[in-house]
């Protein structure tokens, strides 16, 4: 919940009241501080005069990530150096990194966001959170970790990676709640049933994201670790995690929208779409000092849906992110997105959710191979059975997807496990 000054849940109209106030607080910052986003503004006849409702937002201009390359290091900042306390960066897979400046005070509500993520799943001051996500300019690590010193529970921060030590303190330290990518939960997961330790385990619940993944992850997750798991999401360039969380509903993750505005637009047209309709999810930050962004980009697609939940907030909702635009493969013509095959192997009870896709070309045709783990139950010298199951998948990747993939069932184990983000993906064809 969101409070007012008078410690009552606030209204809608309250809410955009608020929202108004910040956006023309923050319109104004960057006008006068930072330059990039003055001679945008500039070049598009806007002033901040303009801008005096969130339904101006549509004036400004958008920001995309080759914005923040150009401008780096900290081409984008709209504070003096001696006001920033903290920098953060995202690696990406080409180019210069994305870098991130915060204030003091940005800090303080990025632990705020986090904090309120936490509580949304059920956790309090007598938690104990082991926090996996990795430490260091990648903001999984820190954010989960000052958001859960601020909701006042006990804090572990063990970093990604070191699967037997990390079940070594979940046992001893009694760990209530686990924070990692989904890719690193399913991985414990798996250590941890082979150990024969679950019984031994006060882990209740989990806090995952940084990468896409599917309802039936979550269903598997939630039923090896015996635990609820929430889908929690955000981007450097926003704030880090924080920007949207699950509620114990489960049923569409709530945006901070006193801080964070969202908009879901047509890709190719940049147009708004309908209420409802999946597009591109572009946020305006309206409380950040360091480094706010106007109509952020963020390649990521979704919806939105302004129904009250069912949990009692009233929130705008963002559903689990759907792919990336720019992660969405177009083999032989057809737009192929990595979550589609995860959710076909996982209707599989034989296919592990790990699997790997290579895409090439020969003979100037795309060719489309999906290597699919088999559970170590399941995995047999019979030829036959493995056939049947290769063909099944097959069959019905071509019905979810469009074309065929040659799938190749490997052994158990013999996909590499991640810690961090996974890497589902090889795309060897030389497109340009
Ligand atoms: O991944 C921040 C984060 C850390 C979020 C820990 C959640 C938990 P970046 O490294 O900048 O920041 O990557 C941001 O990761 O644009 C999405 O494509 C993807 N992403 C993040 N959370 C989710 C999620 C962090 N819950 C990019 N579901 C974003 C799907 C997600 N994709």
């Amino acid at each position: 919940m969101i409070w007012n000054e008078s410690s009552e849940c606030m209204r809608p109209d309250e809410m955009r009241d608020l929202q108004n106030k910040r956006l023309r607080t923050t319109v104004e910052r960057v006008y006068h501080n930072s330059t990039f986003y003055r001679s945008r503004m500039q070049e598009m006849g806007v002033s901040p005069m303009d801008i005096e409702t969130i339904d101006d937002l549509v004036k400004l201009p958008f920001t995309v990530k080759t914005d923040l390359r150009d401008q780096y290091p900290f081409g984008l900042f709209s504070a003096p150096m001696s006001e920033i306390v903290r920098l953060h960066a995202s690696s990406g897979t080409t180019g210069k990194p994305i870098v991130a400046g915060y204030t003091r005070k940005d800090l303080g509500t990025w632990s705020e966001v986090m904090a309120r993520t936490f509580a949304a799943g059920g956790c309090s001051r007598n938690d104990i959170f082991q926090i996996a996500y990795g430490y260091g300019l990648f903001t999984g690590g820190l954010g989960a970790h000052y958001g859960a010193e601020m909701l006042g529970a006990s804090v572990i921060p063990i970093s990604a990676g070191n699967t037997e030590k990390q079940i070594q303190l979940m046992t001893d330290f009694g760990s209530t709640a686990l924070c990692c990518t989904p890719s690193y939960a399913l991985y414990l997961a798996e250590a941890i049933q082979e150990m024969g330790v679950r019984d031994k385990l006060k882990l209740r619940c989990g806090f995952f994201g940084a990468e896409p993944w599917t309802e039936e992850m979550r269903r598997e997750i939630e039923n090896k670790l015996k635990i609820k798991a929430f889908d929690i999401f955000g981007l450097t360039e926003i704030i880090g995690p924080g920007v949207a969380y699950d509620c114990e509903a489960q049923s569409g993750m709530h945006i901070n929208e006193d801080h964070f505005l969202p908009e879901i637009i047509n890709p190719q047209t940049l147009q708004p779409v309908a209420p409802g309709e999946i597009g591109e999810l572009v946020f305006t930050t309206i409380t950040k000092e360091g480094m706010p962004v106007i109509r952020y980009r963020t390649k990521d697609l979704t919806s939105l849906t302004y129904e009250t939940c069912s949990c009692g907030r009233t929130s705008v909702r963002m559903h689990k992110i759907m792919g990336r635009s720019d992660d969405m493969l177009i083999i032989r013509g057809v737009n192929v997105f990595p979550s589609q095959i995860e959710s076909v192997l996982l209707e599989f009870g034989e296919a592990a959710p790990h699997y790997h896709i290579f895409v090439d070309r020969a003979n100037n045709t795309d060719t489309f191979e999906v290597h699919v783990e088999v559970r170590p139950e399941n995995f047999s010298d019979d030829l036959s059975s493995m056939l049947n199951l290769r063909k099944r998948i097959e069959a019905r990747i071509q019905s979810v997807v469009g074309i065929h993939a040659q799938v190749k069932l490997v052994e158990p184990r013999s996909i590499e496990r991640s810690t961090g983000k996974a890497k589902r993906v090889t795309d060897n064809r030389k497109l340009y």
